[in-house]
């Protein structure tokens, strides 16, 4: 029986929940995952029952109950400390680029929302854009900065890559195609083990929310 309890709102359309999911199966870290799934009837009442926050992700660590992405990220770090980079220097700005993803990019996520088995080209309006370009100059920038020991953004895959994992989904949902040393982390992400064997889940989870096929 593994220590930890992950509970998320599904695979296709959770981005949040899919940011430690993530960083757990990448570094084999032994946990059981539990679905409450999003948006159906009973969601709230069982969700609220568990997460003070009545969101998932939401992680149960004997009697503790760790809530928020970030949150659950950080609290992993301290019992399995390669999950951020292991420079100061590198590490200060792994953490910088996780936080700009936690509190940011909200045109490119209300206008790009995750649904990871959909294909949708769509041209991005400029505010979109504008996180597009911002997202492209940063994992360019820590590839070149902090990636000379890995294909990641810190070269050993880290939390700061977890972070920007949905974004990688989206940019392949939607079209998004990018140049030079992003264009070729993005396809790194999508080819990642971990990254495909969600998608591999996502694509056979059973519910659809309407909100997110539309239009
Ligand atoms: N900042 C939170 C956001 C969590 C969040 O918004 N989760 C969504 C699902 S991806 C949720 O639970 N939505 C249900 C609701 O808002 O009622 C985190 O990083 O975990």
């Amino acid at each position: 029986m593994p220590d930890y309890t992950l509970i998320i709102g599904n695979k296709n359309y959770s981005s949040w929940s899919m940011r430690p999911w993530l960083l757990l199966r990448h570094f084999a870290i032994p946990f059981a995952e539990q679905v409450i799934p999003l948006f159906t009837p009973g969601y709230d009442a069982a969700i609220r029952a568990v997460s003070p926050s009545g969101k998932v992700p939401l992680l149960q660590h004997g009697e503790l109950q760790v809530w928020d992405s970030l949150a659950i990220c950080e609290y992993l770090a301290e019992h399995h400390p390669r999950l951020w980079p292991q420079d100061p220097a590198a590490r200060a700005i792994a953490r910088a680029v996780s936080a700009e993803m936690h509190s940011g990019f909200m045109a490119l996520r209300s206008a790009f929302t995750c649904n990871i088995r959909r294909r949708t080209p769509t041209a991005p309006s400029p505010e979109v854009q504008a996180d597009i370009d911002r997202i492209a100059a940063l994992w360019t920038d820590c590839r070149a900065r902090f990636g000379q020991d890995g294909p990641y953004l810190f070269g050993a895959f880290s939390i700061a890559d977890a972070m920007y994992a949905p974004v990688c989904f989206r940019f392949q949902t939607y079209g998004v195609d990018l140049s030079g040393a992003a264009g070729v982390y993005l396809a790194t992400m999508l080819a990642t083990p971990a990254l495909q064997e969600l998608s591999r889940d996502a694509a056979a989870e059973p519910h659809r929310i309407a909100k997110y096929e539309a239009p």
